[in-house]
């Protein structure tokens, strides 16, 4: 099992390949190779090959320079050792199954959820029987037709075997997973719930769960989270469920459990959902720890809400109102916002932009703790949907080959920082950036913790002058302290 390198600095615990991991524990054995704690994880993987013990290797993968380590490796392995089955997993292959299936060394294809498919798959590998009747599998069948078998219905969480931490600590020491962050000095990632709802025209969970979603209890929840923390002594989580907020009963549920030890947490949520929270919910969440909560606020304009199929109810004065509505519990709001959506018009994609800088403005008037991250907005590959349409009628395309999507371009756009997308010129793209610096500096965000307060003031007088006059130009002085004091972009690295 490889999770290949996808934070610099931070490691976390490798929830997708462990899951995997727990779907063939005690049936076959296995291995797991974390390319964020290895110098060479080929070298690594290529030691274990090299015993003749192991048949199939697995690889999580989602795009960024994730994708680039697990091309680089799987080209280089499979290369060594032709007669590996190679199965990739993750959000990238199951939304770009072509480009992965067509590059000739990846085997097969695991769509959406593994727990069984994965399994399933190796138990016919190994008996010989056949694999085309198995759910949730992309291949390339002998014709050389991509073939996608039907979807499985989602698992029900607590049924799924308990994630094999102990083994995992044989590999690496598992509090080297547990890093300090803004929420604690041993954060434990966990990952409580599958899908979501919800449709949005510009994610990539929606292909893949079309809008289905299943959570563990709040007990199975507080199971897990209480034995890391009695043995390794985990202070903090980081839920990194899509949407960990989905059922109040269970996140209120979850605070009572936890509540008594005094761990401090972080997830994921939609403004619609949250605020029709009673008061006596959000107390709960907060009083049990929770600190801080990620909302995909999108945009502050109606319209462009309904363009993203944001679904729900989500309204620009909603987002507002719930800033302030948080300021009263103390929870810290995250806000993202979703900049150079596509539009009949130049001046229309403008008009836009200038709008959410407006609008995120005022959201920092209303609840100026709120902490904000910008996206460009990249498409997704959702077939069908109305966005999709506009943004194919406009000349985007899709890389076609593996090397394609690990070009310097591509990679930029997989981190939403460049979208290539025909619409927004390099002077759009600009402002938006040079927004988003001037909005760091004033702002700075709270979950960089090596940014101390001498520097937090440095670098917001430098800053306040320019965003008071709406001047964004050019602002290499804010870049050059963020430089030099290494500024952390929660966007990208996350906490
Ligand atoms: C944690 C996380 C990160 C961490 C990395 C953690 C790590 N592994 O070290 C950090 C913060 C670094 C990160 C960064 C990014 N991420 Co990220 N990340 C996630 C997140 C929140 C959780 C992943 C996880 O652990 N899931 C838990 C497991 C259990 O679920 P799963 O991965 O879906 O696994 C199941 C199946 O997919 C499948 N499966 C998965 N892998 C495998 C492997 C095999 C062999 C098999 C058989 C099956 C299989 O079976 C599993 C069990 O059912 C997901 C969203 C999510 N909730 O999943 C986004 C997500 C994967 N990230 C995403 C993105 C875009 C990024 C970034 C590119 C964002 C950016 N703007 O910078 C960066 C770049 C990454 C990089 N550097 O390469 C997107 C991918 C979207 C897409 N277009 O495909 C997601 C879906 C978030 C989103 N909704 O947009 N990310
Ligand atoms: S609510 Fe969030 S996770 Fe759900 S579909 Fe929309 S963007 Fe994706």
């Amino acid at each position: 099992m490889f999770n290949p390198q996808s934070s610099i600095n931070k490691y976390r615990i490798p929830n997708s390949i462990l899951n995997i991991a727990a779907s063939v524990d005690g049936k076959y054995d296995w291995v797991i190779v974390d390319g964020n704690c290895e110098a060479d994880p080929v070298k690594k993987i290529e030691s274990y090959l090299n015993t003749g013990n192991f048949k199939y290797l697995g690889f999580t993968v989602m795009p960024g320079p994730q994708l680039r380590q697990a091309i680089l490796a799987a080209k280089a392995i499979k290369q060594k050792f032709p007669y590996t089955t190679m199965i990739w997993g993750g959000y990238f292959p199951s939304n770009q199954p072509n480009a992965v299936l067509y590059s000739g060394y990846v085997d097969f294809i695991i769509n959406g959820p593994g727990d069984h498919a994965f399994p399933n798959l190796i138990d016919a590998l190994e008996s010989g029987q056949p694999f085309e009747f198995i759910k949730n599998l992309i291949y390339k069948a002998p014709d050389g037709k991509i073939t996608k078998t039907a979807k499985e219905d989602l698992i029900d969480q607590d049924s799924l075997p308990a994630l094999p931490y102990d083994k995992l600590g044989t590999f690496y020491p598992i509090t080297k997973f547990l890093g300090k962050t803004y929420l604690g000095n041993k954060t434990l990632a966990y990952h409580s719930s599958i899908g979501c709802p919800f449709t949005c025209s510009f994610c990539a969970v929606v292909p893949i769960y079309e809008a289905r979603w299943k959570g563990k209890s709040a007990q199975a929840i507080y199971k897990d989270v209480k034995y890391i923390k009695d043995k390794w002594g985990a202070d903090a989580i980081e839920f990194h469920d899509n949407n960990f907020f989905v059922s109040e009963k269970r996140a209120v549920e979850f605070s009572k459990l936890v509540k008594d030890e005094n761990m401090t947490w972080w997830g994921m949520a939609r403004i619609d959902t949250m605020s029709k929270f009673k008061d006596s919910s959000l107390k709960a969440i907060r009083e049990a720890g929770c600190k801080i909560i990620f909302f995909g606020a999108e945009s502050g304009n109606n319209e462009v809400l309904a363009q993203m199929d944001k679904g729900g109810t989500q309204t620009g004065n909603q987002i507002i109102e719930f800033a302030e509505r948080l300021k009263k519990f103390d929870i810290i709001p995250e806000y993202s916002f979703v900049l150079g959506t596509p539009a009949p018009t130049p001046e229309k994609v403008q008009a836009q932009i200038d709008f959410e800088i407006d609008f995120i403005k005022k959201v920092k008037v209303v609840n100026p703790k709120t902490e904000i991250i910008i996206y460009t907005y990249s498409p997704v590959p959702t077939e069908g949907s109305e966005m999709y349409k506009q943004v194919l009628a406009s000349g985007f395309r899709f890389p076609q080959t593996l090397e394609d999507w690990i070009s310097p371009a591509w990679e930029n756009f997989d981190l939403r920082k460049n979208p290539l997308t025909p619409w927004l010129t390099p002077e759009m793209i600009d402002k938006i950036k040079n927004f988003e610096t001037v909005l760091n500096g004033v702002y700075p965000t709270v979950t960089d913790i090596r940014l101390n307060l001498i520097k937090r003031k440095a670098i917001q007088l430098v800053a306040g002058l320019r965003y008071k006059v709406n001047m964004y130009k050019y602002p290499y002085e804010i870049k050059l302290l963020q430089k030099v004091w290494r500024y952390r972009q929660p966007e990208i690295q996350g906490f």
